[in-house]
C-alpha cells in the first residue's frame, strides 16, 4: 500500500490533505508536513481544517497556507489524504460531497480505523502519524527539508509524550534522529510544546485539580471542565490538549478521564490508561476510539450521564481485568 501511495503522490496532482476534529500535534504535524512535502515536490495541495487553527502549533511552518473549511479551495482535487483521522465521521471539514470525484487515501495508525478510504494505509503499530507520511516521503523518493522535518517531529514528541510513553523504541529513536538530521532543533519544538504554555493553562489545570474525584479504589481519576471556563479564562480549546496526562501520572491510578462539556448535550472526553484497560474499547462503546492508552470521544449526552457510563464501563473493565 505504501508503494502505491508513494506512487501518487509521485506521479498525480491536485492534492487536498485533512486531518480530525480537535486536532492534536500528530494530526497538525502531519497535515503540514504532508502538504509542505507536497509543495516541494512542485504540486497543487492545501492544508484544511473545519475550525480555526489551534493556537498552540503556531509555531509550524506551513500554517499560514491553512485553509478553514471546504470554500476556499480553489482547485478540484483528485486525492483527498486523510491523515490521523480514526473514524469517518471524524475528518474535519466533512469531505463526502467531494468523494464522488476524487480518491480518498486514509492514512492512519488507530487500531479502531475501520479503513473507510478508497485506499488505506493504516499500521497500528506506528508511534505517530507524521511516521507514517515520512515513510511514504521516503518511499517517494522525496527528500526530508527541516520544515517537513520540524512537523514531523512534532508529531512524533506529542504522540509519544516526549518518548515517555509505551510503545516507543530503539525504532522510534531511529526516526527522530533521521527527522532531526536536516537541522530540526528539539529544543525549539519541545520549548513551544512543553515550556511555552500561557497562564490560561496553567488556570484551566488548577480548575481540573481542583475538581477530580478519585474513584473506584483510587484506580481512576475524572474532572471536567466546561465551555464556559475556557470562555472565562480565555483560552483556546486546544490548550486543554493532554491536561488529561495529568490524571494519570498517580501511583495506583489506572484510567485517567476529562470530561469538557461543549454544550448541555455534548460532550468531549479524553481517557488515559497505563495500560491495564483498554481505553479504546470504553471510547468504542460511547462512540469515540484511539488506542489502549489513550482515547476520545465525542458524545450527545450530559456530562452527569457521560461520567455515570464511564464509571460503569470502567468499573467492569476492572472487574474483568483481574479475573
Ligand atoms: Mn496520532
Amino acid at each position: 500500500m505504501i508503494e502505491q501511495i508513494a506512487e501518487i503522490i509521485n506521479k498525480h496532482d491536485k492534492f487536498l490533505v485533512i486531518t480530525h476534529v480537535n486536532p492534536d500535534g500528530d494530526a497538525i504535524g502531519s497535515l503540514l508536513g504532508m502538504y509542505l512535502a507536497l509543495r516541494e515536490m512542485g504540486k497543487t495541495a492545501a492544508p484544511v481544517l473545519g475550525t480555526k487553527f489551534p493556537a498552540l502549533f503556531e509555531f509550524l511552518p506551513g500554517k499560514d497556507d491553512v485553509l478553514i473549511g471546504l470554500e476556499s479551495i480553489n482547485f478540484d482535487p483528485t486525492y483527498i489524504i486523510s491523515l490521523d483521522v480514526a473514524a469517518e465521521n471524524r475528518i474535519s471539514p466533512q469531505v463526502d460531497a467531494l468523494r464522488e470525484t476524487a480518491t480518498l487515501i486514509n492514512v492512519d495508525h488507530h487500531p479502531t480505523n475501520p479503513g473507510y478510504g478508497n485506499i488505506n494505509h493504516i499500521q497500528r503499530h506506528a508511534n505517530s502519524t507524521t511516521q507514517l507520511v515520512y515513510e511514504i516521503l521516503e518511499k517517494a523518493g522525496h527528500p526530508l527539508s527541516i520544515d517537513v522535518g520540524k512537523c514531523l517531529y512534532t508529531g512524533l514528541i506529542t504522540d509519544t509524550g516526549c518518548f515517555k510513553f509505551a510503545g516507543v523504541t530503539s525504532k522510534t529513536f531511529e526516526l527522530a534522529a533521521k527527522l532531526l538530521e536536516p537541522g530540526v532543533d528539539n529544543y525549539e519544538i519541545t520549548r513551544y510544546l512543553f515550556e511555552e504554555f500561557a497562564v490560561s493553562r496553567l488556570a484551566l489545570e488548577k480548575l481540573m485539580l481542583e475538581r477530580l474525584e478519585i474513584l473506584l479504589d483510587g484506580k481512576l481519576v475524572l474532572s471536567h471542565l466546561d465551555l464556559e471556563d475556557f470562555e472565562e479564562i480565555g483560552a483556546d480549546l486546544s490548550e486543554g490538549e493532554n491536561l488529561v496526562n495529568r490524571l494519570r501520572e498517580t501511583r495506583g491510578v489506572e484510567v485517567g478521564g476529562l470530561i469538557t462539556k461543549l454544550s448541555d448535550n455534548l460532550c468531549k472526553v479524553s481517557l488515559r490508561s497505563k495500560g491495564l484497560i483498554d481505553v479504546s474499547a470504553i471510547a468504542s462503546e460511547l462512540g469515540g476510539g484511539g488506542h489502549r492508552r489513550a482515547a476520545g470521544i465525542k458524545a450527545s449526552m450530559s456530562p452527569q450521564k457521560l461520567r455515570i457510563r464511564l464509571l460503569e464501563l470502567i468499573s467492569t473493565a476492572l472487574s474483568q481485568s483481574q479475573k
